[in-house]
């Protein structure tokens, strides 16, 4: 069994409707289970600033799938909601990353190939996914440092 914190993120449409049905299907899911939201946030797009505010959340669960097979998953769930990719950091009906990744044990599971780099090689920067990864896990710490320390770093 693995755990795993998945990041959402939509900027195009009916945002929260995105979201929602991937939500659904993801709870629906034979292989997955326990699946818990964050609060959905309003956020300021970030890298790429010329398109439209993005609504954000983050996602736990559980499941029998490995993380490449996660990955399939959640591609399969973008396609769902009509996702192309246009534009590298550019406008999305419905964006879902890997952030952190579990094993059955507990261990914090590193995995850096061609299709997927997990920790998410930019979530300790982002505020939009640094926040509602503190509602779901507030005494998490990465390099020395609890999520409300870095909040604070990144206002600075
Ligand atoms: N990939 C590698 N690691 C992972 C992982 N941990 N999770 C690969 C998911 N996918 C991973 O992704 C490209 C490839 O990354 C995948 O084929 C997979 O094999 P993509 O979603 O097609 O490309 P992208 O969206 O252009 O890149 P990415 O990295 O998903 O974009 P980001 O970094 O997520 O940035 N501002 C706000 N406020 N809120 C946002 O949600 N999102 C972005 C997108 C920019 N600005 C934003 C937001
Ligand atoms: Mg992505």
């Amino acid at each position: 069994m693995y755990t795993y914190y998945i990041s959402v993120g939509s900027n195009m449409g009916d945002k929260k409707g995105y979201i929602n049905s991937a939500f659904q299907s993801l709870q629906q899911h034979e292989a997955v289970s326990k699946v818990i939201s964050s609060t959905l946030i309003e956020t300021e797009p970030w890298g790429y600033t010329e398109q439209d505010t993005f609504v954000n959340g983050l996602w736990f669960c559980e499941s029998t799938l490995a993380p490449n097979q996660m990955l399939g998953l959640i591609q399969s769930l973008e396609k769902e909601a009509g996702r192309e990719r246009l534009i590298h950091w550019g406008p999305r009906t419905l964006d879902l990353d890997i952030i952190l990744a579990y094993d059955s044990y507990g261990n914090m599971i590193s995995i850096s190939d061609e299709k997927l780099v997990v920790p998410h090689p930019h979530f300790w920067d982002r505020t939009f996914v640094l926040e509602p990864l503190y509602e779901l896990l507030p005494a998490f710490t990465y390099k020395g440092m609890t999520i409300d320390e870095r909040l604070a770093q990144l206002s600075e």
